[in-house]
């Protein structure tokens, strides 16, 4: 099974690192802003499951195209209509970075309300942390988690550091939405006369 994901946010916050890592396990070091969409493909293997995953690279975003004419100025060819999974990426050495998530989200709950999203705070390496090693809860942590109740993952691509738990995060979020669309599926053909089940996806690491 094929699984796009498209890397959203704005400038330098560590888009293209964070993908580089995951796919090629390098960081590049230079800022070398991103102009045109590039594909980063692998393959992900989840129990008895692989999926093709094509990470989309893409260039600074600071809001949502409004129709296929903005799609197009913004990158030819892409499209976000076809996107299975959102990667929302905010530096949170700069939490400014997270408004543009934040307007991100919000229009991508209009516009796609069903599509995944996992919001990522990119290079947590350079964060202070309290004396004695303890983790101090990330403030946006909680709007996240409580209140749009998607995934949220601190990660450095720098350190190689949670990269993993960010591609876990987001394949849990896939399963999890393709199996409540089959069982949607699978509700519509039991009404229709259907015993057809719908399958719960199972929770594997990625090798
Ligand atoms: N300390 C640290 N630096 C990082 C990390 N990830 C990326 N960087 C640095 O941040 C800068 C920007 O990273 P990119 O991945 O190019 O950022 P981007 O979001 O793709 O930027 P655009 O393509 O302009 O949108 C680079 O100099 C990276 O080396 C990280 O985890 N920790
Ligand atoms: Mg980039």
């Amino acid at each position: 099974m094929m699984v796009r994901v498209a890397a959203l946010g704005e400038s330098r916050v560590g888009k293209t690192a964070l993908l580089e890592q995951f796919v090629h396990g390098t960081c590049p070091t230079l800022h070398r802003p991103t102009v045109v969409n590039r594909s980063l493909c692998c393959t992900v293997v989840r129990g008895d499951r692989v999926y093709e995953l094509q990470c989309n690279d893409l260039p600074p975003m600071y809001q949502l195209p409004l129709d296929s004419l903005d799609e197009w100025d913004y990158c030819a060819g892409f499209t976000f209509r076809t996107v299975d999974v959102y990667l929302l990426v905010f530096d949170c050495s700069r939490p400014d970075t997270f408004e543009t998530v934040e307007q991100l989200y919000v229009q991508l709950r209009r516009s796609r309300p069903m599509a995944p999203v996992v919001v990522v705070a990119a290079k947590c390496d350079l964060l202070r942390r309290p004396p004695g090693g303890g983790r101090s809860i990330n403030p946006y942590e909680r709007l996240v988690r409580k209140k749009w109740k998607r995934p949220f993952v601190e990660c450095s691509a720098k350190h190689n550091c949670k990269v993993s738990a960010v591609f876990q995060e987001l394949m849990n979020s896939v399963e999890q939405s393709s199996s409540e669309t089959n069982g949607r599926k699978g509700q519509r053909q039991d009404t229709k006369g259907s015993n057809r089940q719908s399958r719960s996806s199972p929770r594997c690491v990625i090798q």
